[in-house]
């Protein structure tokens, strides 16, 4: 087409959005049924079973969907399944390819034009790819010349710190592992990482409490705890392994209470799609208690309970664990105190529920003692997300919920391998001991001074202090906030470089130069010259465990990501004291490496060996808390107020069924009864009738903060049981909206649930 321009945000296309009763049951039949069409469109009958019998086998790969953890015992023969998963692996395992071919038929602009849908569906990237400096085109580039482009840039910069290296979470923790060997002997701590976008509000404020930025809980305190507080998180579509956890702990007695601004299928009622009995009947109801609060109104919410705890305590006592508080707390008294400055009925207000249901809630939780609290991205991405989860560790230290069996924190990882690359020293701000260790092991002088976050790289990239932007995974540009400031600090790099196995919009909007390294995925047989090799992943609760692909890769040229990091760092580095060749040629050493550098990882080879791997340490579980204290702190968060104006509603940028974070698998989200289409927003229906809309009317959508004008047009209005002034939209479409300055304080996790944003009448209705 002729005119087109550059497109960095999802393009606006015609569509024909079809909207339904949401779903009062998940999983079942129609999950299968989905999985296995998705899986049909994307793979070959024989590789699809191999695949996805072995998902998640003791022997088999780590399924590269989200971070739930396998159960520890029984597994299911047809894989550990679930119909989210099976996409994931059809996504990656797909037999469509991008070659050369593809790249000379279309140019980046026509590409950038295209849905993340149709992008995401051209298939496997196969060979490296370079896109020289004012071209259209990518064009084939070998290896070897990749590397010394990539090199001779690194090498050019006056400091290393003008280089930026991003992670995404699914990097095993061989390849992140050796990537931060990498970065640190060039010389930088510049490591970003989804993490900062994602679940850092949880690392920081559960560092600060409890002295260990993971959770505490394992997958066996679900089935013998009391209750399970789901606190902003979307299982039934996100973690959908997470149900059938639910499932068995409502059928060994627990009791569920969720707290969302939707009443989210997954969470209302489940049927087991491994179980006969299940599919058959009804499924079991999983939650007791929904709490429908507003956006950000989790902290009143909270308050709230604890005020009502507090007086019950003051009444008849033994509701709190004041044997735990005196031994193991810090802070309890000012905590406690602070109550006495909040009234009840504002805080009800404040929070939009009900007193009596807030009653109720404080009922169940002063009948239980053993509580696990979960949550996701409801809590973390909120300007005040490290305080959400500060005020959740309060609840679980007055009733002494942590550090024993069947309590305690929940955070829900994202990737599959989101966790485990922290572990291994993705981070921006690396502690003393970790360097010390990586110096006295590895024989080189790591940096000492903190490097970028997701933030600070998109704002020094756009203040022109970063001449080379590399990403390990994942697609910078779709998942950041402030899509076209983004954009265009992208564009002010000289060579922006993605590691990739799937084709993204982060290759179409790129440096001066760019370059695309295609790598084997999780499902793919990594051969090395000293044979097959298998990698390592660390879930959501800490256990550590192997990972062994199947398929053939999905193309001669590829290679691992291990083996691309050593190749780098051969090219980049004169006088390494690193055996790079030897490291990428067996993995076994890398794992030695990381043994002798970081605590828990004894007998690495052979513990990731055994079936199922091992536990690392954590402190918190057994009721060591390891803070600046010594003890579990409590802590004072203040309340968030909103001061919204008349037209003004506070926005959360969601997931819809049919994505993995920017690659959108299709255009459901069939658990919400929304299809065929994402630019939609979810309005309360005296909201949409106040503003004076019609359900199923177009509107542009506009934020304004500090003075910046924000705009993303043509969305649908989709009435929808959510609370007042509260309206969703999903993620990536609405990124656009979200300011770069808008984050969490301590974690700077961008508030990507928390925009400001009103609406106008769209001057394009329906696009014929
Ligand atoms: N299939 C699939 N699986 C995934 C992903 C995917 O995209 N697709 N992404 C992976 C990743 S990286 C992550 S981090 C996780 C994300 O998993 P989730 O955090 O479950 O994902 P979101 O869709 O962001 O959902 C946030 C939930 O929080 C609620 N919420 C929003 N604001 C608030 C609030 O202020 N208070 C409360 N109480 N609730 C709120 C929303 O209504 C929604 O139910 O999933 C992982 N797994
Ligand atoms: N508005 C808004 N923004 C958000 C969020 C939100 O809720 N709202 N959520 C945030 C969260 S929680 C996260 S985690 C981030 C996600 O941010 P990212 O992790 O950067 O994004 P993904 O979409 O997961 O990355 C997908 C790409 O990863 C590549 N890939 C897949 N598998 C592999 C592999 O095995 N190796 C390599 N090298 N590449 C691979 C493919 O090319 C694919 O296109 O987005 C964040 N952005
Ligand atoms: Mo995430």
């Amino acid at each position: 087409m002729k005119n087109q321009k550059l497109c960095a945000t999802p393009p606006i296309e015609k569509e024909d959005i079809k909207i339904v009763a949401p779903k009062k049951v998940a999983a079942g039949m129609p999950a299968v049924i989905s999985s296995l069409s998705h899986v049909r469109k994307e793979m070959n009958l024989s590789s699809c079973k191999s695949t996805l019998f072995s998902v998640n086998q003791m022997s088999g790969f780590d399924c590269p969907g989200c971070a739930w953890p396998d159960p520890d015992d029984h597994r299911s023969s047809l894989g550990e399944y679930c119909e989210n998963g099976a996409k994931a692996i059809a996504e990656e395992a797909t037999t469509k390819r991008v070659t050369s071919a593809f790249f000379e038929k279309y140019d980046i602009t026509t590409l950038s034009n295209w849905s993340d849908y149709k992008i995401g569906k051209s298939g496997r990237l196969t060979e490296p790819m370079i896109l020289k400096a004012g071209s259209q085109h990518y064009e084939p580039i070998s290896w070897e010349d990749a590397f010394n482009t990539i090199a001779t840039e690194l090498n050019n910069c006056n400091s290393p710190n003008e280089s930026v290296f991003y992670t995404s979470g699914r990097t095993s923790n061989e390849a992140a592992f050796l990537y931060q060997l990498f970065v640190r002997e060039y010389g930088t701590n510049n490591m970003p990482d989804c993490s900062n976008m994602c679940h850092e509000s949880s690392g920081v404020a559960l560092s600060e409490t409890v002295g260990i930025g993971k959770g505490s809980v394992k997958l066996e305190d679900f089935y013998i705890t009391d209750l399970i507080i789901v606190i902003g998180q979307n299982p039934g579509t996100n973690h959908p392994r997470m149900l059938s956890a639910l499932q068995k702990a409502k059928k060994a007695g627990a009791k569920i209470i969720t707290i969302n601004p939707l009443p989210e299928t997954g969470l209302i009622r489940f049927k087991h799609p491994q179980s006969i009995a299940d599919m058959a009947g009804a499924g079991t109801a999983l939650t007791d208690l929904f709490l429908q609060v507003k956006i950000n109104g989790d902290v009143a919410l909270i308050k709230a309970i604890l005020k009502i705890l507090w007086d019950k305590e003051q009444a008849n006592g033994n509701i709190f664990d004041h044997d735990f508080i005196k031994k193991s707390t810090k802070g309890y008294e000012e905590f406690i105190n602070s109550l006495a400055n909040y009234d009840l009925n504002e805080l009800s207000e404040n929070c939009g529920v009900p007193l009596s249901k807030i009653h109720e809630a404080a009922e169940m939780i002063a009948d239980s003692k053993k509580i696990i609290t979960c949550w996701a991205m409801g809590l973390t991405q909120h300007k005040n997300g490290v305080q959400n989860i500060k005020e959740v560790v309060n609840l679980l230290l007055l009733k002494g919920s942590i550090g024993i069996p069947g309590a305690g924190t929940c955070p829900v990882r994202g990737h599959s391998n989101v966790q485990g690359d922290r572990t291994m020293g993705i981070y921006d701000r690396p502690k003393k001991p970790f360097l010390d260790k990586l110096e006295s092991v590895c024989k080189f002088n790591p940096p000492r001074e903190h490097g970028y976050n997701t933030v600070e790289a998109i704002n020094a990239m756009h203040d022109c202090k970063v001449k080379v932007f590399f990403a390990m995974g994942g697609n910078f540009l779709s998942a950041t906030p402030d899509t076209d400031y983004t954009a265009a600090a992208l564009q002010k790099c000289n060579l922006t470089v993605q590691v990739s196995t799937k084709l993204n919009r982060s290759h179409l909007i790129t440096g001066k130069t760019a370059i695309i390294l295609p790598c084997l995925g999780r499902t793919e047989k990594d051969n090395q010259s000293s044979g097959e090799q298998f990698v390592s992943v660390e879930n959501s609760m800490g256990i550590v465990h192997s990972s062994r692909g199947s398929l053939p890769p999905a193309s001669e040229h590829l290679l691992s990501e291990p083996a691309i990091v050593a190749k780098l760092a051969m090219a980049t580095l004169k006088n390494s004291t690193t055996d790079w060749e030897a490291l990428a040629a067996d993995y076994d050493k890398i794992r030695s490496l990381i043994e002798a550098v970081i605590p828990g990882f004894d007998n690495y080879n052979k513990r990731v060996r055994e079936p199922g791997g091992f536990y690392l340490p954590n402190g918190a579980r057994d009721g060591d808390f390891k803070t600046s204290t010594g003890k579990a702190n409590f802590s004072v968060n203040p309340l968030p107020t909103h001061d919204l104006k008349d037209d003004e509603y506070i926005m959360m940028t969601i997931r819809s069924h049919d994505q993995f974070n920017t690659t959108i698998y299709g255009l459901d989200d069939r658990y919400r009864g929304i299809l065929n289409g994402r630019r939609v927003i979810l309005m309360n229906k005296n909201d949409i009738k106040k503003a004076g809309y019609k359900n199923g009317a177009y509107i542009d959508l506009q934020s304004n903060y500090n003075d910046v004008i924000r705009q993303a047009p043509h969305f649908k209005i989709v009435s929808y049981d959510i609370p007042e002034n509260c309206v969703a939209t999903y993620f990536p479409e609405a990124n656009v909206l979200v300011p770069v300055d808008l984050f969490a304080d301590k974690s700077y996790t961008p508030a990507s649930k928390q925009v400001y944003v009103t609406l106008k009448k769209s001057v394009m209705q329906k696009l014929a």
